[in-house]
């Protein structure tokens, strides 16, 4: 067996000026775990390369929400003798990791395909990944351990999520940690990797965001508020509800009673899941990072246990995805990652403007529902598992309507149920079946008011 080598070539800035924009970018933004140009669509720009001028990268179609392009590196072509370092080690693409340290966890991850020469000989053709430096005289240097030089995916002529978490450590004395990225091709096999969409996050704790949501289901359009109606009713759990709903942990925040006496714009309105995701590039297919149970006031404000602050989280500074779910609406995830860090950027999920998730057809849907110029998340998605693929149905085997008629007994459909229920529809506290201010229509509405069997494709993670 013999490694093959692949080459790249940067393309469309010089050396200097590409160290020049990351420097005025670190200044200008206060830079942190956050790669220039993580999808490719500016080419190389904001990539530094050891080859010289000359050799093979080039740019391929993007996978579905990776834009238009894509890195594609060429493994055993021709390879200039610049493009060889010590060890053996392949050239590669690179970007410093700013403020990544020893010590530092890091989470990255991207999209990988592989092409081979050859049809069949995918397996043998995957992406590297080696977290090091550059040494005294500009080659590739590396230390041991789960952070040094990594196989990172591909061997797969589909597009698959590569990711990496691991603890930095061997970095000697003042120098900059670097990502390398490229390709491998073993067995004698030839081929390209293509890479697309790097994301970087840092490990550790604080990280804060300020978002801002409707949930459909309390939306009251005419005020330009949620309904609290819950709160007023007393019927909030101190206690958060999502791990048990959504089947995951470890969760277990609590709040004060005192967070549920407040009125007016800012009283509460129920418990929300936000999540940071790194990665994606279809909904259900991205990388977990971080999550915190928090609230959501009347004027769709998402803060902390404390009913005020924005969210921490148990992370640290870098490019994530954000997603909001709640217990009986249609998660959502924004589409472009953002940088987030220690002081609290602002997302609000009812601007038209905020591009969110879309599956390709056939599950393709609107992320969110249009209500006047607002956005909200799309309600009545009772059952949170239930039919697949995920969304909100109305009739059939796992569906959204049964849940409300079973809440309330089972028999008689004008029967009615007080409580804090997921199938409260419209968060006023009660489950009604038929009459005025339902439940169940809302579920028949949302799904386009008119086929029953129409179905409301979830485009969250
Ligand atoms: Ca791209
Ligand atoms: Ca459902
Ligand atoms: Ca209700």
């Amino acid at each position: 067996m013999r490694q093959a080598t692949c080459i790249i070539q940067k393309r469309l800035t010089t050396m200097k000026w590409t160290t020049a924009l990351l420097s005025w970018l670190a200044a200008a933004v206060g830079l942190h775990a956050q790669l220039v140009n993580p999808g490719f669509e500016n080419g190389l720009q904001g990539w530094q390369t050891l080859c010289s001028e000359g050799t093979g990268i080039s740019f391929d179609t993007a996978p579905y929400g990776g834009g238009t392009m894509s890195a594609r590196i060429r493994c055993l072509g021709g390879e200039p003798s610049d493009c060889w370092t010590q060890d053996q080690v392949r050239p590669m693409i690179h970007q410093p990791l700013t403020s990544a340290q020893n010590g530092s966890v890091v989470h990255i991850s991207a999209w990988v395909k592989a092409e081979p020469d050859v049809p069949g000989d995918e397996q043998w053709v995957g992406a590297v990944l080696v977290l090091g430096w550059l040494n005294g005289s500009g080659g590739l240097q590396y230390a041991s351990g789960a952070c040094a030089y990594v196989d990172f995916g591909g061997g797969s002529t589909e597009w698959t999520l590569g990711s990496l978490t691991c603890t930095l450590s061997g970095f000697p004395t003042g120098v900059t940690p670097m990502l390398f990225l490229g390709g491998h091709a073993y067995n004698n096999t030839n081929g390209h990797v293509l890479i697309d969409n790097v994301h970087i996050a840092l490990g550790g704790s604080g990280t804060q965001l300020s978002a801002k949501a409707w949930l459909d289901g309390a939306f009251v359009p005419a005020q330009n508020l949620m309904r609290d109606d819950l709160r007023a009713a007393g019927l909030i759990p101190l206690n958060e509800p999502n791990s048990a709903i959504f089947q995951d942990g470890p969760g277990g925040e609590t709040i004060q009673p005192a967070v549920l006496a407040v009125t007016g714009n800012n009283a509460i309105v129920d418990w929300v899941r936000v999540e940071l995701h790194l990665g994606p590039y279809l909904p259900g297919n991205s990388l977990l990072i971080a999550k915190r149970n928090a609230l959501i006031q009347r004027d769709g404000d998402i803060v902390d246990v404390d009913g005020v602050s924005p969210v921490t989280f148990n992370t640290g500074p870098g490019h994530y995805h954000v997603a909001v779910r709640h217990r009986n609406h249609l998660p959502v995830m924004q589409t472009n990652a953002i940088l987030l860090n220690a002081t609290a950027t602002t997302l609000d999920f009812r601007a038209p403007g905020l591009s969110c998730f879309s599956r390709p057809a056939p599950y393709a849907d609107l992320p969110r529902r249009t209500v006047g110029t607002t956005r909200t998340l799309w309600s009545g998605n009772v059952d949170q598992f239930g039919a697949l693929p995920r969304g909100i149905y109305y009739t059939g085997l796992g569906n959204d309507r049964d849940p409300i008629l079973q809440a309330i007994g089972g028999v008689s459909p004008t029967a009615t149920l007080t409580g804090y229920h997921r199938a409260d529809v419209n968060m006023d506290g009660v489950v009604k079946y038929t009459g005025v201010n339902n439940d169940r229509d809302l579920i028949l509405q949302n799904i386009g008011g008119v086929s029953p069997t129409a179905v409301r494709y979830s485009q969250g993670p």
